[in-house]
């Protein structure tokens, strides 16, 4: 599956056909949706993170704005303040690379500065100095679907064909990314689970998640703990993992090579029999 896929994130080449990539979310917030204010001191993030890595997370995501349905913009300089400190600490202290989950060109420069190799932007470039850092820096990329802005996305979403409309944007983003010098190959693409898409939307997302596959970048998706899950068992954000679970499963049997998630240790261990399944050969 994906034989040969390789994502370029400054002097890494991360091989994304050999198994499926885990990503360890660590979010330096007071507000994160499920574990907001858990590792928002800069101590505890760092352990968290370390945590996840021996645990065996390939990256890990720094975020220091949530970007949860209704939520509010986070001021450049506080999620600065929340993030770099984070990123330096984390970069002399784990082997694998960081990735730094922000919109905000200014950030990202900051945070590629202190030792961060991959920038994973919700709004797929939408600063308009985003993918000048990035080129600049050499850097990785995750360009994510999102529909509207956090603030109202959840309102109202409408699609005339989710899967055809997400695919195309994606498809336009990643020829923008290239015009302006970052190159394919530093490139990861995400549907967007969650952001701006309602339960079916993100069902028929997963459903389809190999028409993705198809735009020829490795596929990040990020279900964890998130509100579509919630919805089919009716259950809070702690009690989500199984569900949780039961998304990348399929994710990964259909075309996902990244998976965001914040139970890495359990996680893990699902992903492991699944690429073991989807590997196979009599
Ligand atoms: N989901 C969240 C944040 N960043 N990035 C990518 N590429 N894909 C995702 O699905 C994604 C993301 C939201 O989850 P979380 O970080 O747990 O919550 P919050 O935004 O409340 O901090």
């Amino acid at each position: 599956m994906g034989g040969g896929l390789v994502w370029r994130c400054g002097d890494l080449v991360l091989d994304c056909a050999e198994r499926t990539l885990i990503m360890g979310i660590l979010n330096v917030t007071p507000d994160s949706f499920s574990d907001g204010g858990r590792y928002f001191d800069h101590a505890a993030a760092v352990e968290h993170a370390a945590r996840m890595v021996d645990e065996g997370a390939d990256i890990i995501d720094v975020g220091g704005e949530s970007t949860r349905p209704g939520s509010d913009p986070v001021p450049a300089a506080e999620e600065r303040d929340r993030v770099v400190p984070v990123v330096e600490a984390l970069a002399s202290r784990v082997s694998v690379p960081i990735s730094v989950d922000t919109r905000k060109a200014e950030v990202a420069r900051e945070a590629l500065g202190a030792g961060a190799k991959i920038v994973n932007d919700v709004t797929a470039g939408a600063d308009t100095e985003m993918f000048d850092v990035v080129k600049d820096a050499g850097a990785g990329l995750v360009l994510m679907h999102m529909l509207g802005d956090p603030k109202t996305m959840q309102e109202a979403p409408r699609y005339g064909d989710v899967v055809a409309e997400v695919r195309e944007f994606l498809r336009e983003r990643i020829g923008a990314a290239e015009f302006a010098g970052v190159p394919y190959e530093a490139l990861c693409i995400d549907p967007g689970i969650g952001f701006g898409k309602d339960l079916v939307h993100n069902l028929v997302i997963l459903k389809r998640l190999e028409t993705f596959a198809e735009l020829g970048r490795p596929v990040l998706v990020g279900p964890s703990r998130k509100r579509f899950i919630g919805a089919i068992l009716d259950l809070p954000e702690g009690e989500r993992i199984e569900g949780t679970a039961g998304a990348v499963a399929w994710s990964v049997a259909h075309g996902a090579n990244v998976v965001r998630v914040h139970d890495v240790k359990e996680i893990i261990r699902v992903v492991r029999v699944v690429d073991a399944i989807v590997r196979a050969d009599a």
